[in-house]
This record gives C-alpha cells, sequence and structure tokens, in this order.
C-alpha cells in the first residue's frame, strides 16, 4: 500500500529553495526540485477505500489562503533530515494541519505526533546541522493544498500529488 500524506506544493517557490541551496554549504543528500513541499499532515499506509474516504474528507476542508515565511534552519537529527522551516507561522497552518491529521486519525491513520513544526525538507541522510549563521528568507503563498502518494521507483522516492484543492474561506 503507498504512503500518504498531506502538504502544500511549492512550484513557484522550488526553484530559488534549489539555487539558495547550492549556493550555500548544506550537509546530506538534496531532495531534488519536483519533490519539495511543506507537511501538512503525514498518514502513512492506506488503503484504497481509506483513500477515497480521505479526499471526500479534504473536499470539505475550509482555510483561507496564508502565507509561511521560511526564514529559519533546521536538522531532525534522528531523521537526518536538514530543513528550512519558518520561526513563527500563522494559526491557519496549525489549524489546516489539525483538521487533516484528524481526518487521517478518524479512519486510523497517522503517527500518532502531537506536536507540528512545519519545515520543508531540502536534504536527507545528513549527519550535522546546517549552519545557524545561514539566513534563508523566502515566502511561501499557500492557495492549494494537495493529498500525496510516496511512491518508491528505482530512481528514488517520488511524491505524486493524488488530488489538490483550493484553499478558500
Ligand atoms: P520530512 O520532510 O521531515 O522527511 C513524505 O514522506 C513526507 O512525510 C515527508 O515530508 C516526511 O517528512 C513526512 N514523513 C515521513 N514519515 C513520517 C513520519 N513517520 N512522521 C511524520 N512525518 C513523516
Amino acid at each position: 500500500m503507498p504512503k500518504l500524506f498531506f502538504a502544500l506544493p511549492l512550484p513557484e517557490l522550488a526553484p530559488a529553495l534549489i539555487d539558495w541551496r547550492e549556493q550555500h554549504p548544506w550537509p546530506g543528500l538534496p531532495v531534488p526540485e519536483i519533490n519539495l513541499h511543506l507537511t501538512l499532515a503525514f498518514l502513512g499506509e492506506a488503503d484504497e477505500a481509506t483513500q477515497a474516504r480521505l479526499i471526500a474528507a479534504a473536499e470539505q476542508q475550509h482555510c483561507p489562503p496564508f502565507t509561511v515565511r521560511l526564514d529559519q534552519t533546521g536538522w531532525f537529527a534522528r531523521a537526518k533530515a536538514a530543513w528550512v522551516g519558518p520561526r513563527e507561522w500563522p494559526n491557519e497552518l496549525n489549524v489546516l494541519a489539525r483538521a487533516l491529521r484528524r481526518h487521517g486519525e478518524k479512519l486510523g491513520l497517522g503517527n500518532g505526533e502531537q506536536g507540528y513544526r512545519p519545515h520543508v525538507t531540502l536534504s536527507r541522510k545528513a549527519n550535522e546541522a546546517p549552519s545557524e549563521l545561514l539566513a534563508p528568507d523566502f515566502e511561501v503563498q499557500a492557495d492549494r493544498f494537495c493529498l500525496y502518494r510516496s511512491v518508491s521507483t528505482p530512481d528514488g522516492v517520488c511524491y505524486e500529488p493524488i488530488a489538490c484543492w483550493p484553499l478558500r474561506a
């Protein structure tokens, strides 16, 4: 069964994030541009019927568009993921992430994680944190969110959008 997650796609921002990463010392294996996203809720493995229910639930989800500033670097030591993320973020992002996580939990999905730390992973297998002296400054104009499926290919993992919805009040 495929692994699913909800995320904000970053089509406008991804090329600038890649440029920035290439211009600065950055640990680990680069995440390809096409895979850059900001996770809202990790769901894990789900069958077709559960996937259809998630889609139906997401269709009913209302959230106004919002902006997230990515102005900090970070590192998840256990996952060896090096990222950029916001120091502070709008409450709309928390509310949306929580609602999507709950949709998953009602269907028995999720990893039971309570804390939400928005971030965009720029590299994996990073054995050290990126320098805290780096000063990223990007803006995500969030106007839609997607349900993704994580697919393993011979060239590595690939994140395929299954369905996307506009953010609207
Ligand atoms: P990451 O960016 O921090 O690696 C698809 O795998 C997405 O879901 C990635 O963005 C990844 O976060 C996130 N993810 C994968 N496994 C997860 C888990 N067990 N708990 C929370 N998020 C997870």
